[in-house]
């Protein structure tokens, strides 16, 4: 893709791209809109609680006055009174600066970001099991030459739309797909096997597949004794899972639940992809686990086009999570609490590494401590729309309101910023230089392709500023080359190594793979011989079916879950500005069935109500979602006031994917 700059406007075209080979979907083609939009705010502001009212300020008067009210806090309340929410979308420069700004400006603990919300589940089973977390660890072209692609929890027709050409391909090399969602989804129509589970039984789902593979003798004992541990509990406690027993907790056929067994012990080489319609629960990590457990028993992770991966979500997704901006994390996805890489990356930073601060709250646990009094009393937002994206979202409100200081970076007035006390002018996309890596672990470089608006300013120089204000220790560039650089330092030696990158070979060779020590070609493929265990061994792990951690009762008889449509991007903050997208407005979708039960018509408002909030949208009737759930976009205030807060109790992942509810006319 290139960006030319004609008259005022800006133009996207075409440019062959080894991931997405020059295709770009709707929100793509359409992003430069937001350029030069009345939307876009450029001059800080600042809002008088009093009154409510706004006023522009200058720059060194926006920063002043932050650095001054944390400061202040910090005396008052100590290091963790300040904290700090990052976003998957900010580039890799800006993760790394935004976790050492929290630890090193601030002092606090407290940093977390909106990829806890994303595929912080995944991330967590892929640790557990492989010892690492790259989402894909192979190529997404890859998908192309496996035999059967199972599709968990993902709708990529569209929200990955340049990727479903490889489903397609997939098929014309005569490869099956088979999706597993409770709506049948433009994703789940290109499906040879389409299972429509209840939401949140995707876990029993998995350990019924996995008893019908170890009845039919299709697992791979040889790999099993060779390259992984833990099987035996595991095949134990699969044994219970009968395909009728499946049926019942899972609304799956027994007579389907065994066609995809047997579509599985028949190929050579098997994919197992899931994304957040699977990991989005308080048993995220565990469905995941079940998943895995099925690839590992077919001794698919390794071998060539197979295994299993995580779709990741936002643009920089995996870099977001590698950098420091996770509340338990340091650069190069070292933990916080491991004094060997404590003292590394304090050594990078010329810092006491007893100046470090440990392990803070996750997203929504520090969320819920805002304003409270042993929680944060100023937070700083960078990147996310939490207002809207936030799970219990009208609880959220309510925290952020309790706070002495909110600020919120952004491009335009999200309605986060709405409630802020300053709101920072930031430059997008086109208009900065940075890395992302995308989800298949492959650093990418996005350069500046025209010149901000006036009264903007980058992230890095936000970030910068505050920190010289504050005093801080280290150094503060606005560079991102030289953040790069600092950045691979600080990665050397890690799990997520960066050190043999450069921009100069991500120009040369179109991205490069992590990890990639220096000297090291980089790494596409991953598992080929060990894990990143000890022992070089993947770890089959012992799950259990709990369900959702709220059941349907009378009152709220319904499953309630959520997603995306093709056309809007999460909270909606940027696509619902950009005029050439359609604004469609929430919806509620739901079974002819459920409708006539209801007294609800097409077109009409409906009321969906659960023990938290609740919302009107119009109904939307289709047939392609199962008659006992209902299912609203997040992309527009509402649906959040529903969800459920209910997190996962080792990735912290709200049940963002499924709650009761109740619907009426
Ligand atoms: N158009 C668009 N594209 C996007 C985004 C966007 O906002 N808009 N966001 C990006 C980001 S950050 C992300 S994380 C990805 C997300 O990409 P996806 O994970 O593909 O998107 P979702 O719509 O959240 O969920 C996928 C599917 O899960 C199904 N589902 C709901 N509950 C369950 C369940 O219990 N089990 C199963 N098996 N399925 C269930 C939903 O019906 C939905 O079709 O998309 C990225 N791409
Ligand atoms: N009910 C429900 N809720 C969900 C989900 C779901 O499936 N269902 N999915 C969850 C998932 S997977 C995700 S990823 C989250 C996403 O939800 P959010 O975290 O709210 O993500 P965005 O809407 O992308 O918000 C990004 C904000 O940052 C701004 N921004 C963009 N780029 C930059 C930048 O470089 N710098 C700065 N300072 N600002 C920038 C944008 O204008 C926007 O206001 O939502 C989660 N919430
Ligand atoms: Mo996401």
């Amino acid at each position: 893709m290139t960006l030319s700059r004609k008259g005022p406007r800006l133009e996207v075209s075409e440019r062959s791209f080894p991931v997405n080979e020059g295709a770009l979907c709707r929100k793509g083609w359409t992003a430069a809109g937001l350029r030069g939009s009345r939307e876009r705010l450029t001059t800080p502001m600042v809002r008088d609680r009093a009154t409510g009212e706004w006023s522009a300020a200058t720059w060194d008067e926006a920063l002043d006055l932050i650095a001054t009210k944390l400061s202040a806090l910090r005396d008052e309340n100590g290091a963790d009174a300040n904290a700090v929410f990052g976003g998957g979308g900010l580039t890799n420069e800006k993760a790394y600066q935004l976790g050492k700004f929290a630890r090193v400006a601030l002092g606090t603990s407290q940093i977390d970001y909106n990829g806890r919300w994303c595929m912080s589940s995944a991330a967590s089973a892929g640790n557990q099991a492989f010892g690492v977390d790259r989402g894909l660890p192979f190529p997404l072209a890859d998908i192309e030459q496996t035999d059967v692609c199972v599709l968990v929890g993902s709708n990529l027709a569209e929200t990955m739309p340049p990727a479903a050409r490889h489903l397609d391909r997939l098929r014309e090399n005569g490869g099956r797909v088979v999706v597993i969602d409770p709506r049948l989804t433009p994703t789940g129509e290109r499906a040879d096997l389409f299972l429509q589970p209840v939401p949140g039984t995707d876990l029993p789902l998995a350990l019924g597949v996995l008893h019908l593979l170890d009845a039919a003798g299709a697992v791979d004992e040889d790999y099993i004794a060779e390259r992984t541990t833990g099987f035996e509990d595991v095949r134990r406690s699969v044994a219970a899972w009968w395909p009728e027993m499946v049926e019942r907790v899972t609304g799956v056929e027994a007579s389907q639940v065994r066609e995809l067994a047997s579509l599985l012990a028949n190929a050579e080489k098997v994919m197992v992809l899931t994304a957040r319609g699977a990991e989005q629960h308080a048993q995220g990590t565990a469905t995941v686990l079940a998943w895995l457990n099925v690839a590992l028993a077919l001794g698919m992770p390794g071998k060539a086009y197979a295994g299993y991966g995580c779709l990741t979500g936002q643009g920089n997704g995996q870099g977001g999570r590698e950098h420091g901006q996770k509340a338990d994390q340091l650069p190069g996805y070292r933990m916080i609490d491991d004094p060997a890489a404590r003292a590394h990356v304090a050594a990078v930073w010329g810092v006491d590494p007893e100046t470090i601060p440990g392990k803070g709250r996750s997203a929504y646990e520090l969320l819920d401590a805002l304003g409270t009094p042993e929680g944060p009393k100023s937070l700083l937002v960078f990147g996310s729309n939490i207002v809207v994206s936030a799970p219990n979202a009208n609880h959220i409100a309510a925290r952020l309101a309790d706070l002495d200081l909110l600020v919120v970076a952004d491009m335009v007035m999200s309605e986060t910023a709405a409630l802020a006390d300053v709101v920072l002018p930031v430059t997008q996309w086109a208009e900065e230089t940075g890395t992302m890596t995308n989800l298949e672990g492959r650093v990418i470089l996005r350069n500046q392709a025209i010149s901000a608006p006036d009264g903007v300013r980058n992230d890095l120089d936000i970030i910068a500023g505050l920190a010289t204000r504050l005093g801080a220790a280290s150094t503060w560039s606005t560079d991102p080359a030289e953040i790069f650089d600092e950045l691979r330092a600080a990665t050397k030696g890690g799990k997520a190594d960066y050190s043999g990158i450069t921009y100069d070979r991500i120009r040369d060779e179109d991205g490069v793979f992590w990890p990639c020590p220096e000297g090291s070609e980089g790494t596409p493929r991953m598992f080929a011989d060990e894990f990143f265990h000890a022992d070089g061994r993947a770890r089959f792990i012992d799950v259990a079916h709990r369900g959702p951690a709220e059941q349907p009762t009378a009152d709220y008889p319904l499953h309630l879950t959520t997603g995306r449509v093709l056309a809007q991007y999460q909270s909606g903050a940027q696509t619902r500005r950009i005029k050439d997208l359609p604004d469609e407005g929430a919806f509620v979708e739901l079974h002819p069935l459920l409708a006539d039960r209801v007294g609800a018509h097409d077109g009409d408002p409906v009321v969906v109500r659960t023990p938290r909030g609740e919302m009107k949208a119009p109904a939307r009737i289709v047939t392609t979602i199962r008659p006992d759930t209902v299912f609203v976009p997040f992309h527009w205030v509402g649906a959040n006031k529903l969800t459920n807060d209910a997190l996962d109790p080792s990735s912290r992942m709200p049940e963002f994917k499924v709650c009761a509810a109740a619907v009426s006319a």
